[in-house]
């Protein structure tokens, strides 16, 4: 005997099917209305009808009573157990694995400030494991403690920071490059008013941008200002002479032409010049409004350089401050300086990794 159960929206159309599937000599053993919400059931949203109905190889007759204890009908039901106890076994499941998946309530606020700041989802997930990994989250604690260790963690990512060093005997040498208006001569010159004027260090500055006239005359107003002397290189022997007149300086600061970061003639260029400038400490600059997808396209296409910081400017133009974090963490480089406004000299501030963190949570 063969026994199948029917589910329909209506009685009619359900026996409709059961005529279709099982002939005329299909005997109904069982029929009933099912409203949702129990077992199986819960798949449907409006009110079913279920028919149970057999038949027989042979040809049952029409007209056999139902049998509620037929054998087939008994094997049916225990089939239909066991199928809904794996069902809840997999919804059970489900349910812990979503459970996983979801944020501790207490954790959730900074998780929130950390998406608002635009901080890629990869990093959140990374600052997440590691407060995680941190506190136990059967605890509950105060929210104090849980904002110190977001900061603690993010702060970490920033440990590396360095920042111009000055070295004994020989001049150091700061070169800045990076794409096209990112602020490469204006920090230069906040940096050249630092050394030289707070820091009374002896600076000389050079600069390689002789694409444009405006350029030089921008660093030379700078300069004369400042009373910084200043050298404009236009080919590679011109460095060698430079080098020659700043060999008693504390500090030599190089401005370079912004290119864009897809011109790869420019980029070579760039690299002759500084292979010929020989020992430096290089910072790449990155503008803070530059949007995710292109600094990520700009450290790539830096990414022959080696050994650079990231010096990131216009920090005060920005609102989403998780493009900081990101760049520390995708370049692998230590981070730097970051500068928050046009203001020669005062606008600018060596990287602080819990001043970040905190403009990045600050939305919790
Ligand atoms: N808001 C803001 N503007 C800045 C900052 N730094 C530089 N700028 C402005 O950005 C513009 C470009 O600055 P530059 O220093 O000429 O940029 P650059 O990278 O040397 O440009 P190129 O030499 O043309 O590649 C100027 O108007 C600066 O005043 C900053 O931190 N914040
Ligand atoms: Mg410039």
């Amino acid at each position: 005997m063969k026994v199948k159960r029917f589910i329909g929206q209506n009685m009619e159309s359900t026996l409709q099917r059961v005529r279709e599937e099982m002939g005329r000599n299909a005997v109904i053993l069982n029929q009933r209305r099912i409203r949702p919400g129990s077992g199986l059931m819960k798949l449907f949203k409006k009110p079913v009808y279920e028919i149970v109905a057999a038949t027989d190889e042979m040809g049952l007759g029409e007209g056999i009573p139902i049998k509620d204890t037929d054998d087939g009908y008994v094997a049916l039901e225990e089939k239909l157990d066991r199928l809904k106890a794996t069902m809840d076994t997999i919804a059970n499941s489900i349910t812990l694995a979503d459970k996983d998946r979801e944020i501790p309530e207490m954790l959730a606020p900074y998780h929130s400030a950390m998406e608002k700041s635009e901080v890629d989802p990869e990093v959140i997930h990374m600052v997440m494991e590691g407060v995680k990994n941190k506190i136990n989250l059967n605890t509950t604690y105060d929210q104090e403690y849980i904002y110190y260790r977001f900061k603690q963690e993010i702060s970490s990512y920033f440990k590396r920071v360095e920042t111009i060093k000055l070295s004994d005997g020989k001049p150091a040498v700061a070169v800045f490059v990076g794409p096209t208006g990112v602020g490469k001569t204006t920090t230069l010159a906040k940096l050249a008013a630092h050394y030289s004027v707070i820091m009374k260090k002896k600076v000389g500055v050079m600069t390689c941008d002789t694409y444009r006239i405006a350029a030089v005359e921008q660093l030379k107003t700078y300069s004369e200002i400042m009373d910084v002397p200043i050298r404009v290189i236009y080919q590679k022997s011109d460095i060698e002479e430079a080098m020659q007149q700043y060999k008693d300086m504390d500090l030599v600061l190089v401005d370079t032409a912004g290119s864009s970061y897809r011109d790869k003639m420019k980029l070579m260029e760039l690299n002759k010049m500084l292979k010929a400038l020989g020992d430096q400490q290089l910072f790449l600059v990155i503008s803070a409004s530059t949007n995710y997808r292109n600094v990520m396209e700009i450290l790539s296409s830096y990414s022959f350089l080696k050994n650079y910081k990231v010096l990131i400017t216009k920090v005060d133009e920005n609102v989403s401050n998780g493009i900081i974090l990101n760049i520390a963490v995708k370049s692998g480089k230590p981070l730097s300086y970051i500068t928050t406004g046009q203001s020669v000299p005062d606008d600018i501030e060596k990287v602080d990794g819990e001043r970040i963190a905190s403009l990045i949570l600050s939305d919790r």
